[in-house]
């Protein structure tokens, strides 16, 4: 029995167990908050009303290996079903704004890492003519798509995939943001290396809102480090890392989402993608304060 009182926020959960029903017999409606979600993929939309608010995207699990990413959504969606009405920031975000959060944006690879191969990165879509599986879905979206930072070889774990929005999982991402038409942050949550980031990917040339976007990361990483003193560093995902074609961020920040931002979750390399379920919960509790920065952000601008 997966509910409220006996779900572990504290360890890694297969596929079926944060997904639908399973998800939501914990984020039950509560003081006018409504929470749903489709099967496909595993995510919740927060809403309090009202006819396509001004919204808040966040996605976590494009890369299945990253499970750190998605353990840290369950939390936050406990979380903020929890807050609402109790938090005074989350009560004010909700009144005014729509959160949609992407909990396993790469349903098929999260359940590959669990029965066969912990390490896979990318889709589990057929390449025809090659023996090799999966498309990388951050060098799948139409941002320099094809460019540098990204391989024309369905064996690489960076393949761009045939065209751009050839993955069901972006198209799904794709169709909703745009006919939704008022999204006004777009953060992918992966991991590991503990940045944040922002456009472009791309390209290393500065974007036109590099002075605010900026500025309103290295809030959002003193909030986050308030907790556990965790170091982040704030960046264009080209200076920062490197530079990659293709990625989630680019698209939404040139398809006019101006506040786009990518975090890597914990830790620098130690564990890398193989995080200890023990700092499950205080990798979500610091990250949620650096997030809620930025929607209180977005909210007041
Ligand atoms: N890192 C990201 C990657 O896709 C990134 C970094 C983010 C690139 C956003 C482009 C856009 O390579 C991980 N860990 O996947
Ligand atoms: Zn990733």
């Amino acid at each position: 029995e997966r509910n409220a009182r006996s779900f572990n926020f504290g360890a890694y959960h297969t596929l079926d167990t944060v997904s639908p029903p399973d998800l939501h017999t914990q984020l039950h409606t509560k003081h006018g908050l409504g929470v749903c979600g489709g099967p496909r993929p595993p995510g919740a939309v927060f809403s309090t009303g009202g006819n396509k608010r001004p919204a808040i995207w966040i996605d976590a699990g494009i890369h299945s290996r990253e499970w750190v990413s998605t353990a840290s959504a369950v939390w936050m969606a406990d979380k903020m079903a929890k807050d609402y009405g109790v938090d005074p920031s989350v009560t004010s975000l909700l009144g005014q704004m729509d959160v949609y959060l992407s909990i396993v944006t790469n349903p098929d690879g999260y359940a590959f890492t669990h029965t066969s191969d912990r390490m896979w990165r990318k889709t589990r879509s057929v390449n025809p003519g090659s023996v090799c599986r999966g498309v990388d879905p951050n060098r799948n979206w139409d941002a320099g798509f094809g460019g540098p930072g990204a391989s024309k070889n369905p064996c690489s774990d960076s393949y761009h995939g045939p065209l751009a929005h050839s993955e069901i999982e972006v198209k799904n991402v794709v169709d909703l943001v745009q006919s939704h038409g008022n999204f006004k942050a777009f953060i992918s949550i992966h991991a590991y290396s503990q940045l944040l980031m922002y456009p472009y990917g791309y390209s290393c040339t500065s974007v036109p809102h590099q002075a605010e976007l900026d500025s309103v990361g290295r809030s959002a990483v003193q909030a986050l480090s308030s907790l556990y003193g965790t170091t982040y560093k704030v960046g264009s995902i080209c200076k920062i890392i490197y530079q990659a074609s293709g990625g989630s961020i680019d698209w939404s920040y040139d398809v006019g989402i101006k506040y786009s931002f990518a975090f890597e979750l914990r830790d620098t390399g130690r564990y890398g993608f193989l995080l200890p379920a023990n700092q499950i919960i205080p990798t979500a509790s610091e990250t949620w304060l650096g997030l809620k920065h930025i929607m209180e952000y977005v909210r007041d601008h």
